[in-house]
C-alpha cells in the first residue's frame, strides 16, 4: 500500500507582504514534501491565509477598503511568491472560505454540545498584533507584550470559553512522553513557561465583527486562535482533498502528519492545538518548530519591526535554488540563524558554484573531448570505485535518516560532503592523464551516475538545476528513489549551462 503524507504551514496573516521568515517555513515544507515522493508517498500539501480578526479589520480600515477586499489582494501576493519560489502545494485554505467557516461554525457546536465550552468573562492583557492574551506574570518587566514587545491593554469582556484546564495534566504527559514537539529541547521549555500556568482559552470576540460569527450566539464571533488552527482539519472537507478528515486525524490513521511552524508559535500548535484535537476525538499532531531568521545584528526580522527581507527580489537577482538551498543549509534547524545577502553570496559561491555546479561542468567537457558527448559504457571498478559505491550507500542511509528526524540543514550537509568527496575522486582518478587508458571510459561512466543519484538528491531543494541535469542526460522518469544508479551509457549529453555563476 502506498505511504501517505500530510504537510502543513502556518496560515499567514494577510496584513503585509510576506518576507523572508514565512518563506523560510513553506520552502522547508516544500522540501520535505518533495522528498516524501521522492521516497514513494502520495502526499498532501496544505498553506494558506488567516484572514479574520481585529488586526486585519483595522488594517482594511486604514485603506478604505473592506477586509475580504483588502485581503484579496494581499493574498494574489502570497500566491505569487509560492509560484516564484517553487511551492509545489495542493492546496491554499482560506479562513474565508465558506466551506471552511461552516466547518468552524459546525465543531463550535459540537463543542459545545459535549460540554466543553462555557460562557464567561474574560479580562487580561491583550496585544493586538499578536492577537493573545497575557496574564500578568507573561507580560515583560516593561509591561509589554513577552513576545512582541508591543503595548498591550487591559480588556474585559464577554467570552465563550476552551476547557483547557481539563487536559492540563494529560497534555503535560503527552508533550514529556509522546513524539508530538521537535526539536525535543522546546518541550520543557512550554511546560515550564505555560502548562504551570495554563487556563481556559477564551475563544470568542464580542469588540469586533470581522470573524466567523457562531450559530448560538450573534454578538459574538470566534477568536482567531480556534478558527486559525482548525484549518488543518477543513482542508480535508474540501471538495478536491485527497482524504477525509477522519483519513488523516482519526486514531487509527497511518497518514504521516508533519506540521512546521516558526517557534513563536509552538504554544498554540503544541498545547491548545492537540487538545482541540482530543476533544475532538482526534490523535496527536507532529510538530516541527524552527527558529528565526535573524538580522546580522542578531534582531528577529519582523513586519512589526520593519526590517524585513523581501524574498522576490532575492529570487529575482540570484535564482530561486540559490534562495532555496541557502535558507535549508544555512539555518541550523530548530535554532535561530542570520540571514545577509553576503552570507548568501558566500553559499552560493562557496557550494553551489565551486563545488556542485564545478562537478557537473568538467565531467560535462570531458565527456565531450574524449567521447564526442556519448556516456561511455562503464567496465570493471577500481578500489576508488568500489570505495565511494560504499560511501554511496551510507549517504543514503544518513541522508534518509536526518530527513526523518527533520534535521533539514543536516541533510544538505551530507549531500554537499558527497559532493566534495565526488570532486576530490575527479582529482584523485586524473582523468585528463588517461587518454589512452580504457579505464577512462568506467571514471567518466562512473561520474555520470553518480551526479545523476546526487542531483536526484538535491532535486528536492534544486528544482531548477535538477531539471537541467535531467534534460542534459535526457531523463524523463525523475523525482523518483527507483531511478538512482541508471547506467547512461551511450547517452548522448546534451548541452548544458553553468548551473550557478560566481558572484
Ligand atoms: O502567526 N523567522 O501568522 P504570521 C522564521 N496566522 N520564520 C518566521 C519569521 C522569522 N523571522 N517571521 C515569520 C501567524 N515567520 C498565524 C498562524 S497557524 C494556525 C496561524 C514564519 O503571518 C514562521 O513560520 O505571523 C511563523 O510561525 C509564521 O511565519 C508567522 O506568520
Amino acid at each position: 500500500m502506498t505511504k501517505k503524507f500530510y504537510i502543513s504551514t502556518p496560515i499567514y496573516y494577510p496584513n503585509a507582504k510576506l518576507h523572508i521568515g514565512h518563506a523560510y517555513t513553506t520552502t522547508l515544507a516544500d522540501y520535505v514534501n518533495r522528498y516524501k515522493k521522492f521516497r514513494g508517498y502520495e502526499t498532501y500539501f496544505v498553506t494558506g491565509s488567516d484572514e479574520h480578526g481585529q488586526k486585519i479589520e483595522d488594517k482594511a480600515k486604514e485603506s478604505g477598503e473592506s477586509p475580504l477586499v483588502f485581503v484579496t489582494k494581499i493574498i494574489n501576493t502570497f500566491k505569487d511568491l509560492w509560484k516564484d519560489l517553487g511551492i509545489d502545494y495542493d492546496h491554499f485554505i482560506r479562513t474565508t472560505d465558506k466551506t471552511h467557516i461552516n466547518y468552524v461554525k459546525t465543531n463550535f457546536s459540537l463543542l459545545l454540545d459535549k460540554g466543553y465550552i462555557y460562557k464567561g468573562y474574560y479580562e487580561g492583557w491583550y496585544c493586538k498584533s499578536d492577537e493573545a492574551f497575557f496574564t500578568n506574570s507573561q507580560l515583560t518587566k516593561e509591561h509589554k507584550c513577552p513576545e512582541c514587545g508591543n503595548s498591550v491593554e487591559l480588556l474585559k469582556e464577554e467570552s465563550y470559553f476552551l476547557k483547557i484546564t481539563d487536559f492540563k495534566k494529560w497534555i503535560k504527559q503527552a508533550l514529556k512522553h509522546d513524539d508530538i514537539l521537535f526539536p525535543h529541547h522546546r518541550v520543557s521549555e512550554l511546560i515550564n513557561n505555560f502548562i504551570t500556568d495554563l487556563q481556559d482559552l477564551s475563544i470568542t470576540r464580542t469588540t469586533f465583527k470581522w470573524g466567523i460569527p457562531i450559530t448560538e450566539d450573534k454578538n459574538h464571533i470566534v477568536y482567531v486562535w480556534l478558527d486559525a488552527l482548525q484549518n488543518y482539519l477543513s482542508t480535508l472537507t474540501y471538495k478536491d482533498a485527497p482524504w477525509s478528515v477522519d483519513d488523516v486525524w482519526g486514531v487509527d490513521s497511518d497518514v504521516e502528519i508533519l506540521q512546521i511552524i516558526g517557534k513563536e508559535i509552538t504554544r498554540f500548535h503544541a498545547i491548545y492545538w492537540p487538545i482541540i484535537l482530543k476533544m475532538l476525538n482526534y490523535r496527536e499532531p507532529k510538530i516541527l518548530a524552527h527558529g528565526w531568521i535573524v538580522t546580522d545584528k542578531g534582531e528577529k526580522m519582523s513586519k512589526s519591526k520593519g526590517n524585513v527581507v523581501d524574498p522576490s527580489l532575492l529570487i529575482n537577482k540570484y535564482g530561486r535554488d540559490s534562495l532555496r538551498f541557502f535558507l535549508i543549509n544555512n539555518i541550523i534547524t530548530g535554532e535561530d540563524g542570520k540571514f545577509s545577502e553576503n552570507l548568501l553570496i558566500e553559499n552560493i559561491n562557496g557550494l553551489l558554484v565551486n563545488k556542485f555546479s564545478n562537478l557537473i561542468s568538467r565531467t560535462d567537457s570531458m565527456v565531450k573531448k574524449y567521447f564526442d558527448g556519448i556516456v561511455p559504457n562503464g567496465g570493471k571498478l577500481s578500489t576508488l570505485e568500489l570505495h565511494l559505491n560504499k560511501k554511496t550507500d551510507l549517504l543514503l542511509e544518513k541522508y534518509y535518516l536526518a530527513m526523518d528526524q527533520f534535521d533539514f540543514s543536516k541533510s544538505t550537509k551530507i549531500l554537499i560532503n558527497y559532493v566534495e568527496k565526488l570532486n576530490h575522486y575527479v582529482d584523485q582518478s586524473e582523468p585528463w592523464k588517461k587518454v589512452d587508458d580504457p579505464h577512462l571510459a568506467t571514471i567518466l561512466n562512473f561520474l555520470i551516475k553518480e551526479i545523476f543519484n546526487i542531483s536526484s538528491l538535491l532535486g528536492s531543494i534544486l528544482i531548477d538545476s535538477y531539471e537541467e541535469v535531467c534534460n542534459w542526460l535526457s531523463v524523463t522518469n525523475k523525482n523518483h528513489e527507483d531511478n538512482l544508479n541508471t547506467d547512461f551509457a551511450n547517452v548522448k549529453l546534451k548541452p548544458i549551462e553553468h548551473l550557478f555563476k560566481r558572484i
